[in-house]
């Protein structure tokens, strides 16, 4: 059985820009979130990289919409929770807080820490894809990565959390750190 690593998160973060970069397998993406609307695998180097619906603001989605897709993606992880060898869930790093504060200021918990300790809670290995950082000016990137690991329950600073944060820019195919972590999973598998 081969072992899967699952890309989530909210709608239009660059999960299938990421998907593309990783497998060089072409899915479609777009400027309107709710592009991806089923999962989509590809067999590279061994393991099953996946490319997940995004949870979220879609494009003329209703909420019963937007349910089913919470949904489906909630019973993919549970279905395959076993063959899961890693799940990284993807940001948008540039307005993950200006989302998150406006969640806080109605009173709700933001959805993308929701989905953070929901996957920690499936006792997944949880790593965060901190994308488009090409859109946060350099001077500002570590304080920003700082208040995002808080967020989701992460002391800063952030570096301490190499191995499971990788700032990245998927549209510009910077993905080194992310490229490292998952090799780091994989030679531990196959130890
Ligand atoms: N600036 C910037 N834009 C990006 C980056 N990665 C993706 N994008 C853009 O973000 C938009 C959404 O990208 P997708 O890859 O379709 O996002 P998604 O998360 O798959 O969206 P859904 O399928 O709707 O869930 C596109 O316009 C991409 O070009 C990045 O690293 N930097
Ligand atoms: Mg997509």
């Amino acid at each position: 059985m081969s072992k899967e690593i699952v890309l989530v998160g909210r709608s239009n973060v660059g999960k299938s820009t990421l998907f593309w970069e990783l497998t060089g397998k072409k899915v479609k993406v777009g400027r309107r979130p709710g592009i991806t609307q089923h999962p989509f695998k590809a067999l590279v180097g061994g393991v099953y990289y996946v490319d997940m619906p995004g949870y979220g603001f879609m494009f003329k989605a209703s909420k019963v919409n937007q349910e089913k897709t919470k949904d489906l993606i909630v019973e993919y992880l549970e279905k395959h929770g076993r063959d899961i060898l890693l799940a990284v869930q993807v940001i948008d790093a540039a307005s993950f807080l200006d989302i998150a504060d406006r969640w806080e200021g109605r009173g709700e918990v933001p959805f993308e820490v929701e989905l953070w300790e929901f996957l920690c809670d499936m006792g997944l290995d949880v790593v965060l894809a901190a994308n488009k950082v090409d859109r946060i000016a350099k001077l500002d990137l570590d304080n920003a990565l700082d208040l995002i690991c808080e967020r989701l329950g992460m002391l800063p600073p952030w570096r301490q959390w190499i191995d499971r944060v990788a700032p990245i820019s998927a549209k510009r195919g910077q993905i080194e750190p992310l490229r490292t972590i998952i090799a780091g999973r994989l030679a531990r598998m196959t130890q």
